[in-house]
């Protein structure tokens, strides 16, 4: 790991931007109890290794909201608190954005509800769902399901059917994948899994996980599959943030009649408040996390990598920060990896304990796949693809290429990236180009942009271009 600059405050949401840049918001060093209600964020270019500040200047903490990336690129970040404590946050009904093309924030039209630790997931056609969060209480989970239209603008409240079957004051940020199906699988942190049906707004139990309830653990639809893998996680939310982490992993195969969970490859260390993210490979990367009791306790600073192929963690270089509750990290179109966050120690969400130098700082991982040769190059991409669309990729490493793919760039906080999708593409081999075929439909991919990656006999991925899936062609 690099220690690659400072963020001055404490970032607590990351997203990458179709720039190419990572957009972070947070909380203010030294800040007063309670803080101010407007919200630093900062805008990293990873290229230039420069740090730009653009705060909101808008009253609404958007810290501890949902978020994900509308199809059109921009950011939208669905609720927040109203005053923001450790135990237990008043919730917010703001939706406010981040334009990427010209770096500033707008607020949108109020929710349905007030949510504070709420969970956004895109669906096939394109709408953000929400759920989950508490409302303005600060201690009472929020029913209703809501979408948001990009187009019209508008969030619509669903229909009772559509309720969260597992609304429990602690089942705050559930772990949502949209499946090949169409429909949204909710795997944690209930112990009981459950299926949500957009078409018909209704919601199946499922299988219940071996462990039980799992707080902060990670989630990913596997690539090509309608199977959702878990990675650690903690079985408790008790006050103070979790008690021992879990090195288990466990997985469900959606495909089959009677899904059921079955225990995979454990973690070399237990963990949670990890970030779980796609590498420009394919393969999974945890990065940070902690071993508890507690949010902030037995920091965990080594990285894991999980090969698909050979069903293995492999332990990596430890990083230099802590990076445990809020900490975030996201995979740079370079196929490096963004680490950044982690609230230990502030003084107002830790009872005036030192804040550890390094949560102020972000660092930069290398995966090994960069030190395994000659990347292949992308020498020219489309700029916008559509759904079974053939398209071509030039490139003069044409005849090494084992796999293309598409890579969802990640929206995360609180241990979670909530629209990650790592979709493989069938391709054919030409000369000095490859031909592609675009995922058929948005429950594969659903509309918005894209990091396009081509990868090679050793293993070793391209620099990724975005493309974009407009919501027109949805
Ligand atoms: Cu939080």
């Amino acid at each position: 790991m690099d220690d690659a600059g400072n963020t001055i405050d404490v970032m607590i949401h990351s997203a990458l931007l179709n720039t190419g840049k990572v957009l972070m918001w947070g909380i203010l060093q030294g800040a007063p109890d309670p803080p101010p209600l407007w919200t630093p964020a900062k805008l990293y270019d990873p290229i230039a290794n420069t740090i730009t500040d653009v705060s909101t200047t808008f009253d609404g903490d958007i810290v501890c909201a949902g978020e994900s990336i509308l199809p059109n690129g921009d950011v939208i970040v669905a609720g927040g608190t109203i005053i923001p404590t450790v135990t237990g946050g008043a919730g917010l009904a703001n939706t406010t954005f981040f334009n990427p093309a010209t770096g500033t924030w707008t607020q949108g039209t109020l929710m349905n509800n007030p949510r504070w630790y709420p969970t956004t997931v895109e669906v096939g056609n394109g709408n953000i769902l929400v759920l989950s969060g508490h409302n303005q209480t600060g201690t009472v989970s929020v029913e209703q399901l809501e979408t948001y239209n990009q187009t019209t603008g508008v969030w619509t409240g669903l229909p009772p059917s559509a309720n969260d079957p597992d609304p429990g004051p602690e089942f705050l940020y559930p772990r949502m994948d949209l499946l090949p199906s169409g429909k949204v699988f909710k795997s944690a942190p209930a112990q009981q899994s459950d299926m949500f049906n957009p078409t018909t707004n209704t919601w199946a139990h499922l299988a219940k996980m071996n462990f039980g309830d799992r707080y902060y653990t990670g989630h990913v639809l596997i690539p090509g599959t309608s199977q959702v893998m878990v990675v650690g996680g903690t079985p408790t939310n008790a006050q103070g943030g979790g008690s021992y982490a879990t090195n288990t992993t466990e997985t469900i195969d959606l495909s089959q009649p009677s899904p059921i969970w079955v225990e995979g490859a454990t973690l070399d260390d237990p963990r949670y408040n990890h970030m779980l993210l796609f590498l420009a490979d394919g393969s999974l990367i945890v990065v940070g996390g902690n071993a508890g009791p507690g949010h902030y306790s037995q920091p965990v600073q080594a990285a894991e990598i999980y090969s698909f192929a050979t069903q293995q963690w492999t332990l990596m270089a430890s990083q230099l920060g802590v990076r445990a509750y809020h900490s975030v990290a996201n995979l740079l179109p370079d196929g490096r990896v963004f680490s950044a966050g982690s609230t230990s120690g502030d003084t107002w969400m830790n009872n005036g304990q030192t804040l550890p130098t390094y949560n102020h700082y972000f660092e930069i991982f290398s995966p090994p796949y960069l030190y395994n040769g000659t990347r292949p190059t992308i020498t020219s991409s489309p700029a916008t693809i559509s759904y079974g669309q053939q398209f071509s990729i030039s490139t003069p490493d044409a005849d090494t290429i084992s796999s293309v793919a598409l890579a969802m760039p990640s929206a995360d906080t609180h241990a979670d990236d909530m629209n990650q999708h790592y979709v493989p593409l069938q391709f054919s081999i030409g000369a000095g180009s490859l031909t592609v075929t675009a995922p058929v439909n948005g429950n594969l991919a659903p509309p918005g942009y894209y990091m396009l990656v081509i990868v090679n006999n050793n293993g070793v991925p391209s620099v990724m271009p975005f493309v974009q899936i407009p919501l027109s062609q949805s």
